[in-house]
């Protein structure tokens, strides 16, 4: 079955937003923000609420940016992931139970402590470029597979 799940990157010209997963899936990366869509739920509002959740930020606007499928070894399912760009916000980051929010310079994201698929898709994203595409992921946690489609 597939999962639907959000990623809300926020962004300015020379830094990026990412939280420690502090618990869970993931837990030990720096990712962007956001979860599960939940019954009833569209996905835009399920963005902005795992934003508001996780980093404490109010999203102002976003855009969608695309769609990635992952799928891993030996195990059913996808995990749909809608990407966004978040082009505005407002309030104070703050530290939630589940993320430890940290600003990164552009040249400085901590790629090797991230997910293995965000050196494919995170540099053209941040030029502000669509990402569509599908990564398989080898029990080891490695990309084993992968396809990806920059748009516009
Ligand atoms: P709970 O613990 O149920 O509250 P929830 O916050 O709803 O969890 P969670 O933490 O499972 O959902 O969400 C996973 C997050 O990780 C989503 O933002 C999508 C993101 N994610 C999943 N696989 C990813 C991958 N391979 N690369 C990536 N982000 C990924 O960059």
């Amino acid at each position: 079955m597939n999962k639907i799940l959000t990623l809300c990157v926020i962004v300015e010209p020379n830094r990026i937003l990412l939280g420690m997963k502090k618990r869970g899936f993931g837990a030990g990366k720096w990712n962007g923000f956001g979860g599960k869509v939940a019954e009833g739920e569209s996905i835009e509002d399920a963005a902005k609420r795992e934003v508001t959740e996780e980093c404490g930020l109010t999203v102002e606007s976003m855009s969608a940016a695309g769609i990635i499928e992952f799928t891993f070894e030996g195990q059913d399912g996808i995990l749909e992931v809608h990407l966004f760009r978040v082009e505005r916000w407002s309030g104070d980051v703050i530290e939630s139970e589940e993320m430890r929010p940290q600003w990164f310079a552009i040249d400085e994201i901590p790629y090797a402590e991230m997910w293995p698929d965000d050196t494919f898709w995170l540099p053209a994203f941040l030029k502000g470029k669509s990402c569509n595409g599908a990564f398989h992921f080898a029990p080891d946690g490695s990309v084993a597979r992968q396809m990806l489609k920059i748009g516009e």
